[in-house]
């Protein structure tokens, strides 16, 4: 059986619209409320009106991306015994509405973050890309916060300072939008000010903080998940390293193992995000795929070249670091084992994650990375992929 080929939805300001998705090949719509700001709940009316849109063009609602988790809850901080609790209501609602994954990350301030969005890939095509010097010209020299040198060595900071005296004054100020790429779905962008007060807020929660919170987050929500029949699925950092000083806690396989032992149930799961975890240098992504395949909840499919320095370019879907193969020989072997266990949550979904800007849309407004016919072109070569796989494990 093929795993559940699903598409990304932004809602109905999405300048895709279902009708067109019914076309791509898609069964499931991975979707979020994101109208709702952070930490408020999601209720049973404003889920089943979203749900019923979905459902009237014949799709089923595979997986929330993302219900989010606010700054607070990973600091620890402010009214976060408040916060928990909604996030617990708004999972018992999706599940009564009949949701059962849903997709969130505990990356702090920043989600994915790239240094460039609007690359021209050599097939004309235009893709993203993530330059660590440039962040680091950025950390060091807009940022400026005590301290930040020590987090680089002498080359980084040469490297970074040569990339940064070669920008004129509009290029630097580019930067911030650059690397604050405004967060999916909603459009925000942080001013200068307001990272840095941001980032202030993360001075005392280090590495172990915020793995302790994370994991003491997750034995708040799983029970909750567990009664109410959702399968949670966290979304590895994008990219896996450290940023601006932040910790990061969900990189590479010690993490994801760490994490699924914190509290062990099917309800604390991942989102195999193959683009995020193979941008990092020393992650294997097949054998990240095999050794918690039984806890992969979610699927993003993507491609990256990748270097030793954490620099990375988004590459077509079977091309690149990725080993596609293996990794979705992997996923299929993990399904057909939970069909054969009569396991009633067996069939994966998945989602072509991100494609090249390309043809037709290059002239359009998309959010970066999810336009149409890149990753059209991505789910077309991700199902061939797969059937031929399939076949050849009977
Ligand atoms: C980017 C996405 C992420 C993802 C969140 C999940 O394209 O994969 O923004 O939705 O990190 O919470």
């Amino acid at each position: 059986m093929a795993l559940e080929q699903s598409w990304r939805w932004y809602g109905p300001h999405d300048p895709i619209s279902l009708q067109q998705i019914r076309q791509v090949g898609a069964t499931g719509i991975v979707n979020a409320l994101h109208q709702i700001p952070y930490g408020i709940i999601w209720t049973v009316d404003a889920i089943m009106e979203r749900k019923r849109m979905i459902e009237a063009e014949g799709f089923r609602w595979t997986v929330v991306e993302s219900l989010p988790v606010h700054e607070n809850i990973k600091k620890r901080k402010g009214n976060y015994k408040e916060l928990i609790e909604n996030y617990k209501i708004s999972i018992r609602n999706l599940g009564a509405c009949g949701i059962d994954t849903i997709c969130y990350n505990f990356m702090p301030i920043l989600d994915w973050s790239r240094t460039d969005v609007d690359v021209p890939f050599y097939d004309g095509s235009r893709t993203t890309q993530f330059d660590a010097r440039i962040v680091a010209a950025f950390d060091l020299f807009v940022l400026q916060r005590p301290g930040t040198e020590a987090r680089y060595t002498d080359a980084e900071i040469r490297s970074a300072q040569e990339y940064f005296d070669r920008l004129d004054r509009q290029q630097k100020d580019g930067l911030l939008r650059m690397v604050v790429l405004g967060l999916p779905g909603s459009g925000e962008t942080l001013t200068l000010e307001e990272l840095k007060a941001a980032l202030r807020e993360y001075d005392d929660v280090g590495d172990a903080v915020l793995r302790e919170n994370l994991y003491q987050f997750l034995r708040e929500v799983t029970p909750a998940a567990e009664e109410a029949g959702v399968l949670l699925a966290i979304h590895p950092d994008d990219p896996p390293r450290p940023l601006l000083g932040l910790p990061r806690v969900v990189s590479n396989k010690k993490d994801i193992a760490q994490l699924l032992g914190a509290y062990d149930s099917p309800s604390n799961g991942l989102t195999l995000c193959t683009g995020s975890l193979g941008s990092g240098y020393a992650n294997d992504v097949v054998d990240i795929t095999r050794s918690f395949a039984h806890r992969i909840n979610f699927i993003h499919l993507r491609n990256v070249k990748r270097n030793p320095d954490g620099d990375f370019i988004e590459d077509n879907h079977l091309d690149g670091d990725v080993d596609m193969y293996g990794v979705m020989k992997e996923l299929l072997i993990e399904q057909q084992r939970r069909i054969e266990a009569g396991i009633p949550h067996h069939r994966m979904p998945m989602r072509p994650d991100h494609g090249h800007l390309m043809l037709d849309d290059m002239n359009k407004k998309y959010y970066p990375g999810y336009s149409l016919y890149g990753r059209m072109r991505g789910l077309a070569e991700l199902r061939g992929l797969e059937m031929g796989i399939l076949r050849s494990m009977k």
